[in-house]
């Protein structure tokens, strides 16, 4: 073998490694900025900073007992829905929200995971069992979804299912002035 053979190969290889070293840096370069975009931008926390809550104590105290859950307008006028998945069901089973404003979600579960998701939105969280799950987003469109549990919980999954209705702002608001029931569950 001439010494220009083993000189080429050499600058082969170099050339080789140089390309995955960029490939690689870009790769943790894009993670490293979705990390921050989502921490700045959404808030989201890692998941020791996720807030937890005792299970056993949901329907007796605190936040989650059931005069607290369903839709309610907090005192700096955030919409904000609360609720508590457990075998086989969602409580409260249909939440009415306002669409074009920010909505925030409060969930836990009471015994095993669950999850939801909203009809065909993005909104989507699991819900585990000693965590307060919370996101927030933004309802475009008006009308009703369903909102399937989809997170396998035994044998009633298949049957547990809310639903869920955006109505226009407006609407949403009068019913906030008019101090009604925020919710679409019927008595
Ligand atoms: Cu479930």
């Amino acid at each position: 073998m001439s010494e220009t053979g083993t000189h080429a190969s050499e600058a082969v290889a170099v050339a080789a490694e140089r390309r995955w070293g960029i490939i690689v840096a870009a790769i943790i370069a894009a993670l490293v900025a979705m990390m921050i975009f989502t921490g700045v931008h959404w808030a989201s926390m890692p998941p020791s900073r996720v807030e937890t809550i005792d299970p056993r104590t949901l329907h007796i105290s605190g936040e989650f007992v059931e005069s607290n859950l369903g839709t309610a307008v907090e005192a700096d006028g955030k919409v904000v829905v609360r609720l508590v998945a457990q075998q086989y069901s969602f409580e409260p089973q249909c939440m009415l929200v306002p669409a074009g404003t920010p909505v925030t979600f409060r969930g836990t579960s009471s015994d095993v995971v669950h999850g939801f998701v909203v009809g065909t939105t993005n909104a989507n969280v699991m819900l585990i069992p000693g965590y307060v799950a919370t996101f927030t987003t933004t309802f475009r469109k008006t009308g009703a979804q369903l909102m399937p549990c989809h997170e396998y919980c035994g044998t009633g999954h298949a049957a547990m299912w809310a639903h869920f209705q955006v109505v226009p702002q407006q609407e949403f608001m009068a019913k906030v002035r008019k101090g009604e029931r925020l919710t679409c569950v019927s008595r």
